[in-house]
């Protein structure tokens, strides 16, 4: 193995801002908003903070979901947070998340508007206040909220592991990359081996915790995460997980969910706002921005 740095810590750590990378812009070492500024608020009971990466993609899917299935109530406006831009280090964004990260929801139907913030803490809201993918029988509940927390837990190693290190970092360090691939690969087997006895993660029903997972790791072997990093990790081996990402992808509300709050990719697949269910058919950057 190749040592790449000759870095021996100090005694204390100090914040260097100019320690590079591609979030050195945004990282710093303390919490709170670093400026004023109000979160606008749209006409519908929930009012979504996000950015179609895949912690917020997982809402989203959730949200068309439950609008699929005729929950009018679940109605919401999606406003664009760019976390490249510092958007999440504003006043009105940290009352709603104190920990400035997407996604983050307000709940306005109610007396007093709810805040929730933490993507599995947002579906598990969700999926309790329609009564919908989240199975009331106790056995099934308790194996949908394994995998859930599991995911929650879980996809730390893989983004801010083995997708910082072999995309991200300025400097491609052995160790860590190999650490991290081994911990990602051993995840998916994990997956491939649960998806080869169950057609959804939680059992025989798609619910939240498909949602969860999905857009992490099914985003994984379907190639669209990391650049080559479908090939570094031989994801076609995983045969089972190939099946399920397939399945869940086809859904049309996980299709729309996967448009709203992104940026990147086929401007007929970027959404940045979304506040009316035309929205999906009229307000794409391809519309909004014409070739030429
Ligand atoms: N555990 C959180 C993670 C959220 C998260 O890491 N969000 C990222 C984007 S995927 C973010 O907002 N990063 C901005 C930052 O770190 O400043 C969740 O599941 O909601």
């Amino acid at each position: 193995m190749t040592s790449s740095s000759e870095y021996t810590p100090p005694k204390i750590w100090t914040w260097d801002k100019e320690s590079g990378g591609q979030f050195a812009s945004i990282n710093r070492p303390i919490a709170g908003p670093t400026r004023e500024k109000e979160l606008p608020v749209g006409r519908h009971p929930l009012q979504l903070y996000s950015l179609g990466t895949p912690n917020g993609v997982k809402v989203t899917i959730m949200l068309e979901e439950l609008l699929a299935l005729g929950h009018s109530g679940a109605e919401y406006d999606a406003w664009l947070i760019r976390i490249g831009d510092g958007d999440q280090f504003s006043s009105g964004f940290v009352e709603v998340n104190p920990n400035s990260k997407i996604p983050a929801l307000m709940d306005r139907s109610g007396e007093k508007p709810v805040r929730i913030f933490e993507s599995g803490a947002i579906l598990t809201y969700l999926a309790e206040k329609f009564g919908a993918f989240l199975p009331t029988d106790p056995a099934k509940r308790a194996e949908c909220f394994s995998w859930l927390f599991w995911q929650v837990g879980s996809a730390p190693y893989l983004g801010g592991g083995f997708g910082h290190f072999y995309a991200y970092a300025p400097t491609k360090i052995e160790y860590a990359i190999n650490r991290f691939a081994m911990e990602t690969k051993r995840q998916l087997d994990v997956l491939d081996r649960r998806l080869a006895e169950s057609e959804y993660i939680a059992g025989d029903e798609f619910t939240i915790s498909d949602m969860a997972i999905w857009p992490w790791y099914g985003g994984l072997v379907k190639g669209w995460m990391y650049g080559d990093s479908a090939e570094f990790l031989q994801v076609q081996e995983y045969k089972n997980m190939k099946r399920w990402a397939d399945l869940i992808g086809e859904r049309p509300a996980v299709k729309r969910g996967r448009m709203v709050n992104r940026v990147s990719g086929e401007l007929s697949s970027q959404l940045h706002e979304r506040h009316d269910a035309s929205d999906f058919n009229t307000k794409t950057q391809d519309k909004l921005q014409p070739a030429g």
